[in-house]
């Protein structure tokens, strides 16, 4: 059976979870082979040292986007994509500028937001004028009809779902002001999308796993 490695609190390990529990595809779940000493085996299957990564059969595969294509090739029977050509490509972009442009650059702060850390001045004035920019970009493609791309519910929800919120506090941490603040549409989009079963479970199992991460660091 297909299996998922990585660790629940990771935004991008949950959007492939949702991808898969969406498309319904049978699998279980490694949570635990995450390790911070980043063992051989683990480089083996994920080279940058990063989860998620899948096992299925003789594949071993990295980066949660090659996952997510991958997934919709081997289990089309409920595809995360529309079917016209220009619509997947929409998606597409919509991810890419989610993801490269928006969460890869808040990012940088999440050190200072998330743990403990501190992120220079130069960094955050850096990252401030490049979440802007990602921010325009993301608000000129994003449609809230209902769903991120439009009518359909697609894999870019399942990416939208997981790295907005991680965005929206990175910003409010470090710069005291909500990079997303000025598209009202995001928090009734993300309680929208909490109420479908998948989107729930991976929210209350990120949520269990955070406090146990918590608690074990303060032993
Ligand atoms: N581009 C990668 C990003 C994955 C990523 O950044 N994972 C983080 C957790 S959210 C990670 O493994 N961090 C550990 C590290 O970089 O050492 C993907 O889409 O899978």
């Amino acid at each position: 059976m297909l299996k998922l490695c990585g660790f629940r609190i990771s935004n991008y390990h949950n959007k492939v979870r949702l991808a898969l529990l969406e498309k319904g595809v049978p699998h279980e779940e490694d949570d635990k082979c995450f390790t911070p000493l980043k063992d051989a085996a683990m480089l083996e299957a994920s080279p940058m040292g990063k989860v998620p990564w899948i096992e299925d059969g003789a594949l071993r595969l990295s980066e949660s986007q090659a996952i997510c294509e991958y997934l919709e090739d081997a289990y089309p029977q409920k595809p995360l994509y529309p079917k016209d050509a220009a619509a997947r490509a929409k998606v597409r972009e919509l991810m890419i500028y989610l993801e490269l442009h928006l969460e890869l650059v808040a990012r940088r702060l999440y050190g200072q937001a998330f743990f403990g850390g501190t992120v220079s001045d130069e960094t955050k004035m850096e990252v401030e004028r490049a979440i802007a920019k990602g921010v325009r970009g993301f608000k000129a493609l994003a449609k809230f009809d209902p769903f991120i791309a439009g009518k359909e519910f697609t894999l870019a929800d399942c990416a939208a779902a997981v790295h907005l919120p991680l965005i929206s506090m990175a910003t409010k941490g470090c710069y005291g002001r909500d990079a997303l603040e000025d598209l009202p549409q995001v928090k009734p989009y993300l309680k929208m999308l909490a109420e479908r079963p998948a989107f729930k479970r991976v929210g209350d199992d990120r949520k269990a796993a955070t406090e146990a991460r918590i608690a074990a660091s303060r032993k």
